[in-house]
C-alpha cells in the first residue's frame, strides 16, 4: 500500500521549493537524487548530493536539451511494474525511479508575450517533462508524482508518517498530473491554431489571435442558474473600477449567480445615465421600471411605479450615492433582492441593517470603463466574440423622417427611451415619458408582441400611454407596430430605420400625426 521512495528523478522549470524538498528527500529520507542539467545545477549549489541523469544513462543532454531524459533508463525506471517487470529491468541495467518531480517549459507564460519570436515558442513545447509526468502518473500504483510545489510537503508528510506514500496520495497526484498536461496540450493546440488563422499583417484593432486562461475564481457560488448547476464567479486579470467583481459587499445574505447576473445588467443600463440621479430596477436580466428625477428618490418612486409587480424581488442600481431617504422609501414599497449604487450613506446603511438579508453593494464610481470592451458568448464548441455594443447614438445622423417634428420635451424622452431600449431583451419596446419608463416589452419573438406587452404592462401600472413616446431596438418591419403605437396614443417614436417597408411605416406615423426619429443604429441585445 505504502509505496517507499529510494530514488527521485527531479526535473523542474519551476525551481520554487525545490532545493529544500530534495535537501530533506536526501538527508532525512536517504532518497537518491537524479537530476538535469539546471536543476541539478540549482540542488547542487544548496549542497544536495545529485546524479546527473546524463551519467546515469551514459548518454549525454543532447540538441540543446531537446533530448535530456527521453532514455529508456529513464522511462524504464519510472514505467516499471514492481516484482513483475524487475528481471527484465535488471537485465537492461534500470533502476527503479520511485518519485517524479517535474513542472513543464512555462509555454503559456511564454506566448502571452506577443512578442514571443514562433521559434521560441516551440522550443517552450516541453517533451521529456509531459513523457515523464504521465509515466509516474500511469505507474502511479508504485511511483509518486509531484507536478506543483505546493504538494511538496504532503509528499514528506507521508514520508514521515509510514515511511512512503499513501496510495490515495498517489493517487490524487496523478489525476493532478494528467490535468496538467491537458491543460498544457491545450495551450500549445491554440497557440498553433491562432498562428494559422492570423495574418502577418494583423490590423491592430483586430480581435484576438486567441484567448488565454487570465481569468482567476474569485468564490464559488452556492449554486447556478438552477440548484443543480455548481457555479463560481471568476474575475478578469486586471480588476476594472466600478464594476461588480471588485465592488464593497456592505451587507446581505452571499450573492447568487442570478443576483450578479441581474446587478450586472442593472449597473449597465443605470451607468448610460450621467445627466441626472437615475435608477434602474432590473428583473430577470431585463429592466422593468428606469427613471431619471431630481433627486434619486424620486427617480426611484417613478422607476418602481412603471410595474411594481415584477418590481417585487428585484434588484435596484442607482447612479449616485444612496441617501437615507431613497433607503427609507425602498423599504417602505417593496422587496428587494440586491440595493446598488457607487457610494451608500453611512445613515442608509443604519436604515438597511435593518433588512440583514437584503444584500448592499457599494461599487465606487462609476467609470465608462466598467464597460467590457468585448462582449463574448458561449456557443458549444466555442465562443462568439464581438464588440461591446459601446456605441448610443450619433447625434449627426438623428434624422426625423416624419412631417411632425418632436417637440424639445419629446426629444428628451426619445432619447431617454432609446437608451433604455438598449439594455432591454430583443425585441425590445419602450414607452416613456417625462424621463420615465411608462411600459416595457421585452424578449418577444414579434415586435408587435413586445408592444402590445408594454402596453398592457402601462395600463396594469395604472399608466397612460397617451402622450407618450416610443423606442423600438430595430426597425419596424411592417406598418403594424406603428398603427398599434398610434392606437395607444403614442406621439413620438425613435427607432434604427432600415427597412425595406420603411416608407409604409413612416406613412402610417404620418397619418397618425406621430413624429419619427431615425437613429441609423440597432440594439439588439439577445
Ligand atoms: O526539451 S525537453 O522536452 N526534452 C527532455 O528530454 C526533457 N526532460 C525534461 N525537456 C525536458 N525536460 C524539462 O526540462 C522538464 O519538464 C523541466 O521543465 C525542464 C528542466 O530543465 P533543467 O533541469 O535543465 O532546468
Amino acid at each position: 500500500e505504502h509505496a517507499p521512495i529510494r530514488r527521485a528523478l527531479i526535473s523542474v522549470s519551476d525551481k520554487t521549493g525545490v532545493a529544500a524538498f530534495a535537501k530533506t528527500l536526501a538527508e532525512e529520507h536517504g532518497v537518491e537524487i537524479l537530476s538535469t542539467g539546471g536543476t541539478a545545477r540549482v540542488l547542487r549549489e544548496a549542497g544536495v548530493t545529485v546524479v546527473d541523469v546524463a551519467e546515469h544513462t551514459g548518454a549525454p543532454e543532447i540538441m540543446d536539451g531537446r533530448v535530456k531524459t527521453l532514455h529508456p533508463k529513464i522511462h524504464g525506471g519510472i514505467l516499471g511494474r514492481r516484482g513483475m517487470d524487475d528481471a527484465v529491468m535488471s537485465e537492461q541495467g534500470i533502476a527503479p525511479i520511485d518519485l517524479v518531480v517535474v513542472n513543464l517549459y512555462p509555454f503559456e507564460q511564454t506566448v502571452a508575450d506577443p512578442d514571443c519570436p514562433r521559434d521560441q515558442a516551440i522550443e517552450t513545447i516541453d517533451i521529456g517533462g509531459p513523457a515523464m509526468l504521465r509515466a509516474a502518473a500511469k505507474n502511479h500504483a508504485f511511483v509518486t508524482l509531484v507536478v506543483d510545489a505546493a504538494d511538496y510537503d504532503a509528499v514528506l508528510d507521508d514520508l514521515n508518517a509510514q515511511g512512503g506514500t499513501s496510495t490515495a496520495t498517489r493517487r490524487r497526484l496523478a489525476a493532478k498530473g494528467f490535468n496538467h498536461t491537458a491543460g498544457y496540450d491545450r495551450a500549445i493546440a491554440d497557440y498553433l491554431r491562432g498562428d494559422d488563422s492570423t495574418p502577418d499583417n494583423e490590423a491592430e484593432d483586430a480581435l484576438p489571435a486567441r484567448f488565454a486562461a487570465t481569468y482567476t475564481k474569485r468564490q464559488d457560488l452556492r449554486y447556478g442558474e438552477n440548484p443543480h448547476q455548481r457555479a463560481a464567479l471568476y474575475a478578469a486579470a486586471t480588476p476594472v473600477a466600478g464594476s461588480l467583481v471588485d465592488a464593497h459587499v456592505c451587507q446581505g445574505k452571499a450573492l447568487s449567480y442570478n443576483n450578479l447576473a441581474d446587478s450586472d445588467a442593472a449597473l449597465a443600463c443605470v451607468r448610460a445615465f450621467d445627466q441626472a440621479p437615475a435608477c434602474v430596477i432590473v428583473k430577470h436580466a431585463n429592466p422593468c421600471g428606469v427613471a431619471v428625477g431630481p433627486d434619486l428618490k424620486t427617480a426611484y418612486e417613478r422607476a418602481f411605479a412603471t410595474d411594481p409587480t415584477s418590481a417585487f424581488g428585484g434588484i435596484i442600481a442607482f447612479n449616485e450615492t444612496l441617501d437615507v431617504d431613497t433607503a427609507e422609501q425602498i423599504l417602505a414599497n417593496q422587496f428587494a433582492e440586491v440595493i446598488l449604487a457607487p457610494r451608500i450613506d453611512d445613515a442608509a446603511l443604519a436604515v438597511f441593517a435593518k433588512k440583514k438579508n437584503l444584500r448592499v453593494i457599494a461599487t465606487g464610481d462609476f467609470k465608462q470603463s466598467a464597460d467590457p470592451q468585448l462582449a463574448m458568448r458561449q456557443i458549444a464548441g466555442g465562443l462568439l466574440v464581438q464588440d461591446a455594443d459601446a456605441l448610443l447614438f450619433d447625434r449627426d445622423k438623428l434624422d426625423v423622417v416624419t412631417k411632425a417634428q418632436p417637440d424639445g420635451t419629446q426629444l428628451q424622452d426619445l432619447l431617454f427611451a432609446w437608451r433604455v431600449a438598449k439594455y432591454v431583451k430583443s425585441n425590445a419596446i419602450v414607452y416613456a415619458r417625462d424621463g420615465r419608463t411608462i411600459g416595457v416589452g421585452a424578449g418577444q419573438m414579434s415586435r408587435v408582441d413586445s408592444a402590445r406587452i408594454a402596453g398592457i404592462k402601462a395600463r396594469d401600472a395604472g399608466l397612460d400611454v397617451a402622450g407618450s413616446v416610443m423606442a423600438s431596438d430595430a426597425f419596424f418591419p411592417f406598418r403594424d407596430g406603428l398603427d398599434a403605437a398610434a392606437e395607444a396614443g403614442v406621439k413620438a417614436v425613435i427607432q434604427p430605420g432600415g427597412s425595406i417597408r420603411d416608407d409604409e411605416v413612416i406613412a402610417a406615423a404620418d397619418e397618425a400625426g406621430i413624429a419619427m426619429v431615425f437613429t441609423g443604429i440597432r440594439h439588439f441585445h439577445h
